[in-house]
């Protein structure tokens, strides 16, 4: 008799494992709707940024494009390009050596910084970033990417926006700098990492336009697609050395509600 209620709270632990194991992770929006957002996802910092308007930037050097209706996928590569990949000069491979600035510092913490252009049309001026891997590979022109979620081509993951208990999804507006391409939108930082001479390409796999229906924090719901022209993740081609360094800017930009948070090591 014990043996048998032993078998059975065995069985019983075991159906809660498997459960836990195909638990979905749980949905959490961020926004970045004003100018004044920022928002700490998963380790990375998000925040609004108008490269046109910025004290000391350079040129936005881009490395991959994307362009699809509603939802849109793409990854940077040398190779044959995937999903909603925007083929040409502007999608490419990245030599982690080349990047400028390699680094930047918030708050005694160095990150790695990727800039991001929107380009909606009016009606469509919010826009989700559902996923975010960035990972270190060991080829310049990988294609195939893994359609399993979270995954890359198998080297080391820099940053996902999304992990087995957070299903992260940052929802920008294309507007808040003026609509098209080369105005605004977003810069994110990921924590900073050391080149690998095994993996020396970054590629970076970005899906937008996930949330069809979402409600922005004025209450307002809205649809939150991809339409219209590209969206661009790239790089500075080169920083103005005269005037303030990214770090010192971004600590200005940042409120000083966040440079707490992220002293405390988390941000809400
Ligand atoms: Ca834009
Ligand atoms: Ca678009
Ligand atoms: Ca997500």
């Amino acid at each position: 008799m014990k043996a048998h209620r032993n078998s059975f709270r065995l069985g019983v632990a075991l159906a809660l494992i498997v459960l836990c194991a195909n638990a979905q992770a749980v949905p959490t929006y961020y926004f970045l709707t004003t100018t004044s957002s920022s928002e700490m996802v998963n380790g990375g910092i998000f925040m609004p940024f108008d490269p046109e308007t910025a004290t000391g930037t350079g040129n936005f050097d881009s490395f991959l494009r994307i362009q699809g209706k509603n939802t849109e996928t793409g990854y940077n590569t040398d190779g044959t390009v995937e999903f909603q990949t925007k083929s040409g000069k502007w999608t490419h491979s990245v030599l982690v050596d080349s990047l400028t600035p390699p680094r930047v510092q918030v708050d005694g913490s160095w990150y790695r910084e990727i800039l991001v252009d929107l380009n909606q049309a009016p009606g469509y001026r919010y826009l989700s970033l559902d996923q975010l891997v960035v990972s270190l590979e060991a080829s310049a022109n990988l294609t195939g990417y893994p359609s399993v979620n979270y995954q890359n081509f198998g080297g080391p993951v820099l940053y996902s926006m999304d992990d087995l208990a957070e299903d992260s999804s940052v929802i920008m507006d294309s507007m808040l700098f003026g609509s098209g391409s080369g105005k605004g939108d977003v810069r994110i930082y990921i924590p900073d990492f050391s080149p690998n001479p095994s993996f020396p390409y970054m590629y970076v796999y970005a899906v937008f336009g996930q949330q069809t229906s979402v409600q922005l924090p004025t209450g307002e719901m809205v649809a939150a697609v991809a339409d219209s022209g590209f969206e661009e993740m790239g790089v500075w081609a080169s920083i103005n050395p005269e005037i303030p360094a990214p770090g010192a800017i971004l600590l200005a930009a940042l409120g000083a509600g966040l440079v707490a948070r992220l002293r405390r090591g988390r941000v809400l």
